[in-house]
């Protein structure tokens, strides 16, 4: 089981998408190990985003994280990274396939609702930025042996 990191941008508090897109997760099957709403800090924003810092839109970026309210999500589930990833669709709302989150939810090139770990490596270091370690919860959904095969030696 691997842990990712979601960030619903304040566009996404600000148009009341919180209950509609953790839902979809949710009805995936992943697992909510952690979920807050809460403010960046300028320089959270700046460290999160620090690989696009020589980047036009960096500047933008890391205003916008800033500018309102966000919840952080940590979902938990055999390939949860990956699979977050395409729940959540293509960078830009405009490009973005129905279906997705983004895709259903956005029109913006700026503007794009939701954030996910992109690896394994990134995911461990965002988790650490924006959860304290004891806001992470073990526990055991009953739903768990109907959302996986778990007679084996690991989920299915
Ligand atoms: P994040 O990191 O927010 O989950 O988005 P992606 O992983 O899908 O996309 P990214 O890292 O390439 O971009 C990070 C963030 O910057 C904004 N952005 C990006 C922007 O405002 N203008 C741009 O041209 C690009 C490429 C949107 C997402």
């Amino acid at each position: 089981m691997e842990t990712t990191l979601i960030i619903l941008k304040p566009d996404a508090v600000q148009r009341g998408f919180v209950g509609r897109i953790v839902t979809r997760f949710e009805e995936k099957g992943l697992q909510l190990v952690g979920l807050k709403l809460t403010t960046i800090a300028k320089t959270t924003a700046e460290t999160h985003y620090a690989p696009h810092k020589e980047r036009p839109f960096y500047p933008g970026l890391v205003r916008f994280m800033t500018s309102g309210p966000v919840v952080v999500v940590a979902l938990k589930g055999v390939g949860a990274i990956a699979i977050a990833r395409n729940l959540m669709g293509a960078t830009f709302g405009s490009k973005a396939a129905p279906g997705t989150i983004r895709g259903d939810f956005g029109v913006s090139n700026a503007y794009n609702l939701i954030h996910g770990s992109d690896s394994p490596e990134a995911a461990e270091k965002e988790l650490g930025l924006f959860f304290k370690k004891e806001e992470l919860l073990d526990w055991t959904p009953v739903s768990q042996e109907w959302t996986y095969d778990m007679t084996g030696p690991k989920p299915e």
